[in-house]
């Protein structure tokens, strides 16, 4: 996501960031870039002007340009801008003292509620422990329900729904009751979407409100329509009023002119960004991390949270041990490298490292196909094997080859890099360091 926003950020702040010294002139000039970029980005005209501005103020500031490093601190500045911008702090649901809270989204046709329906609800099981129920508003498509059902028991939640044949009003309104009476922590509201923002939704949207008195209604935008979803938002937020955005299919959002003006042109904070079709393409979204994100300073605290969600500390534990007595085999590689992929595609994971976009490791296509094929190499190996690498002879490899669908080489190449894994492993443990080429793959 935000690839060109970033790619030209980035370009244009390589600029300042290298120098020793900088003159005013090198700070506009480089802000110059910055005004293209956020524009090219289709970022609202006005909110850049403004951005622009406000940096260029503090950039020129006698405490930037006179600091031991001008540069880094240009960069700094703009990511303190940014993470302004997009709504500084980060805000999560907060929890009515006396449950159910309600929440309700609404949004056009298409932008992803009901998929971030349950993906929100996911998120407030797994995150917060609690129990959620979902009422199926939407009465207008037909396979609406159905799709309620679905993708909603997949996150976790229960479904209330009573088809299509009732008013979405008195279907809140139940739905409520339900919830109450089942001692449900939240119920989240989905409805119906249209394809403008029009008279009837708002008065639809209105009689729900009266009914079930939300204590947060989200306004789901879809990232991929740029300025569109900014205008749908704004008129959204002149009708009726909204406490928060979910920005969906930022995945395919390389410009990321939506993430950074909603904030500033409606005054309601992005409080979720959707990034993928799937429940756990979902994340509470941070400005400040974001915007360290779009400059390539990485984004190591949503990578260290994704590690411990993901990482079993038993099996950490455990793992440290047998390496510790040399005991780590082909299953330990196989567990380690399926602890590694629950966390998500690695090409996603590999953009959150710091200096990812300047290294070109952001661009590096990491094929997660590369580990399916490690992956069936290992499981075509017999226990025995997985423990004694050493056994593995010419048939044993061809064997192995036959039944993973891959080549003697594949499988040799594998071998030989356990071995040298396990090699820098026995290094480690006797205190030596091993030397660069070991840890590049022993060339
Ligand atoms: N790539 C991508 N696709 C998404 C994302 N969120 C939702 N989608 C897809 O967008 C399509 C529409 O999503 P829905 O959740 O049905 O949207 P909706 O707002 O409920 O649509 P209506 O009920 O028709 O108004 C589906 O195919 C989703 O899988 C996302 O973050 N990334
Ligand atoms: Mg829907």
């Amino acid at each position: 996501m935000f690839e060109t926003l970033s790619d030209r950020l980035q370009a244009a702040l390589s600029d300042v960031r290298a120098r020793g010294k900088l003159t005013e002139d090198d700070v506009a000039k480089a802000m110059r870039q910055v005004r293209l970029a956020l524009l090219e980005a289709d970022v609202n005209f006005q909110v850049v002007k403004s951005f622009t501005a406000h940096v260029k103020a503090r950039a020129l500031g006698a405490e930037v340009l006179e600091a031991l490093n001008p540069g880094q601190q240009v960069v700094k500045l703009v990511s303190e801008e940014l993470t302004t911008l997009m709504g500084g702090a980060a805000r999560d649901i907060a929890f009515a003292s006396k449950p159910p809270t309600v929440v309700l989204m609404a949004g056009l046709q298409g932008s992803g509620k009901t998929t971030a329906c349950a993906k929100l609800a996911r998120h407030l099981r797994e995150e917060h422990g609690k129990d959620v129920a979902l009422a199926a508003c939407d009465v207008y498509r037909p396979a609406a329900v159905e799709q309620l059902v679905k993708v909603g028991r997949a996150g976790g939640a229960t479904v209330y729904e009573q088809g299509t044949d009732r008013d979405p009003v008195d279907i809140a309104g139940w739905a409520l009751d339900q919830a109450r009476a089942d001692g449900r922590d939240v119920l989240i509201i989905d409805t119906s979407g249209r394809l403008h923002v029009d008279a009837e939704l708002m008065e639809e949207l209105a009689r729900i409100r009266r009914r079930v008195k939300p204590h947060d209604v989200l306004l789901v935008v879809d990232a991929m329509t740029g300025q569109d979803a900014v205008n749908v938002a704004e008129s959204f937020a002149e009708t009726a009023n909204f406490d928060g955005v979910v920005l969906t299919k930022l995945d395919g959002d390389a410009r990321g002119g939506a993430a950074l003006s909603v904030k500033a042109v409606t005054g309601k904070p992005i409080m979720y960004a959707s990034t993928g079709e799937k429940l756990d393409a979902f994340e509470r979204f941070h400005p400040d991390r974001m915007a360290q994100r779009i400059l390539g300073m990485g984004d190591v605290m949503t990578l260290i949270e994704k590690a411990e969600q993901h990482f079993d500390e038993d099996q950490a534990a455990d793992l440290e041990r047998k390496i510790r007595k040399q005991q780590f085999t082909f299953d330990d590689f196989l567990g380690q490298m399926q602890q590694v992929r629950r966390m998500g595609p690695l090409t996603g994971l590999l953009k959150m490292l710091p200096g990812a976009g300047s290294l070109g490791i952001g661009n590096l296509k990491v094929d997660d196909r590369d580990l399916d094929r490690l992956q069936a190499i290992i499981t075509s190996m017999t226990p025995e094997e997985r423990a004694h690498p050493e056994i593995l002879n010419g048939s044993r490899r061809r064997r192995i080859a036959r039944g993973s669908g891959t080549t003697v080489a594949a499988v040799n190449q594998l071998v030989k890099q356990f071995g040298q894994m396990q090699k820098v492993m026995r290094q480690l443990q006797q205190g030596k360091m091993p030397s660069l080429s070991q840890l590049a793959g022993g060339r």
